[in-house]
């Protein structure tokens, strides 16, 4: 093949065919929104700074036991110093969007009260560094880091009402250049994580009642939140939240198994999104719960199911579900020790979520406006010959953007994508072991290095299309 260009050796030697066909168009519209995400305290370190107070994850991650290998978030990517270097490696990769949460310590640091300057200052900063870049920020008010001082946090109702007036605050101070607010990330983990499981901040195992009290606070926060921020931010101003539905995908595409995975997203999300979109406790949960189920006050529900402008959902593993002749109408199948999964135990692979999530969603409520809050997965990125060649990350992403992308040719309204994340960061519970960055950040000289990933991604955004 010796002097030949690259393509004509390939296809002197009968490695490049000609199609039979057209290809099948793995294109995606020319004004979808690519996008990366990450958090505040995953990512920000600086704990002790600019007046910051302490969160819920300062106290857990510094108590033993309780964080992988002892790690915390005390410095992590150190990107609050280190903002214009990651905004710089947004724009190499290309990105039009890019998802942020505020540490809101960092704003009231005692969670409610004199607001800190310093902090304002600082997310002033990063958002007027990022539209200097041409990246347009989508701003998360909570991402799991709580000030400590919130007496009971999400057990006290009041919790829900500081957070309204921080939310309400912040938008205020934002709107004139950011668009696009999502309350709260993943009740789900925040409040089960937290309360129930016990393995996220603040480390409880409460009872049945106890955990739905916490849950409805939760909800509680996102729906005074909306309603703050349109109280408060510059008129067409976008409000959503970031939720970590709980997806359930039919075992096999008929009308019977189709109609029995949206039943099942709608009675196992009953205490989250479905409250959120219909305002109310549906009977099905209430039953179950029983003497457990939530105490509701006047006005809390119409609260909740504020109107949202857009959902943004974060995909990652798939539940199964097929069709039944019991009561429920459905069987639920959980997940099996073979199916293939990414670095985290929890991160069972199942592109076909990509579809089935938000198409459930789009049928049972029909949001104007979908977004992939997040996306991505843990991997172990060996460096092989100098490169970080993360095929596996790469595998996984590519075969979720397949279905993004039969999701959008069918005329569902996902606008939007944000790859989590950025960069390695503090992988909450599992400290800095779990690596869900397409950038690789060596903690010990936090050198970022672009991943394979970080490569794909960007020819990706390039070239609007699956690679
Ligand atoms: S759900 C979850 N994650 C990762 C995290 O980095 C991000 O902040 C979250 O929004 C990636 O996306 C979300 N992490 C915790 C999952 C733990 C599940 C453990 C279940 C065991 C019962």
């Amino acid at each position: 093949q010796l002097g030949y260009g690259l393509a004509t050796g390939l296809a002197g030697a009968g490695l490049i065919g000609s199609a039979k066909a057209a290809p099948i168009d793995l294109s995606f519209p020319k004004d979808f929104r690519w996008g990366v995400a990450t958090a505040a305290y995953q990512i920000e370190g600086a704990v002790h700074e600019d007046g910051r107070g302490q969160t819920n994850w300062d106290v857990f991650s510094h108590t033993p036991g309780k964080v992988a290998n002892g790690d915390n978030g005390d410095v992590a990517c150190d990107s609050y110093h280190r903002y214009a270097d990651d905004i710089q490696l947004m724009k190499n990769l290309g990105v039009g969007t890019y998802r942020m949460s505020l540490a809101w310590s960092r704003i009231f640091p005692e969670g409610r009260g004199k607001p800190n300057q310093k902090g304002i200052d600082y997310y002033n900063r990063v958002v007027d560094t990022l539209l200097a870049a041409g990246i347009e920020p989508y701003v998360t008010l909570f991402h799991w880091d709580l000030p400590q001082a919130l007496p009971g946090g999400w057990q006290n109702r009041d919790t829900a009402l500081a957070f309204a007036d921080y939310a309400g605050f912040m938008a205020g101070k934002l709107s004139d250049r950011v668009h696009n607010f999502m309350t709260v990330n993943e009740l789900r983990c925040f409040t089960d994580l937290g309360h129930q499981v016990g393995i996220h901040a603040p480390g409880l195992k409460l009872d049945a009642a106890g955990v739905n009290q916490v849950r409805h606070h939760g909800t509680l926060a996102h729906g005074l939140g909306v309603q703050a921020i349109r109280a408060q931010a510059k008129p067409g101003t976008q409000v959503g939240l970031a939720d970590n539905t709980v997806f359930y995908c039919p075992v096999m595409e008929t009308p019977e198994h189709i109609a029995a995975a949206k039943k099942a997203t709608r009675e196992k999300n009953a205490m989250f999104l479905t409250a959120i979109m219909e305002g109310r406790y549906i009977d099905e949960y209430l039953t179950e719960q029983g003497a457990a189920a939530p105490k509701v006050q006047a006005g809390d529900m119409a609260a909740i199911s504020s109107p949202l402008d857009f959902v943004a959902l974060n995909i990652y593993t798939p539940e199964w579900v097929r069709a039944d002749d019991g009561p429920a109408g459905y069987v639920t199948i959980p997940h099996i020790a073979s199916s293939p999964r990414m670095a985290s135990p929890w991160l069972v692979v199942g592109p076909e979520v990509a579809y089935w999530g938000p198409r459930m969603v789009s049928e049972l409520w029909g949001p104007k406006t979908l977004y992939i809050s997040e996306n991505g997965a843990s991997a172990d990125d060996p460096v092989i010959n100098g490169h970080i060649d993360d095929v596996d990350r790469v595998m996984y992403l590519r075969n979720y953007f397949g279905n993004f992308r039969r999701l959008v040719a069918e005329g569902y309204p996902l606008k939007g994508y944000f790859l989590w994340s950025l960069m390695d960061n503090f992988e909450w519970a599992d400290g800095y072991g779990k690596r869900f960055g397409i950038h690789y950040v060596d903690f010990a000289t936090q050198v970022r290095t672009p991943k394979l990933s970080a490569l794909w991604y960007r020819e990706v955004i390039r070239q609007g299309r699956i690679v």
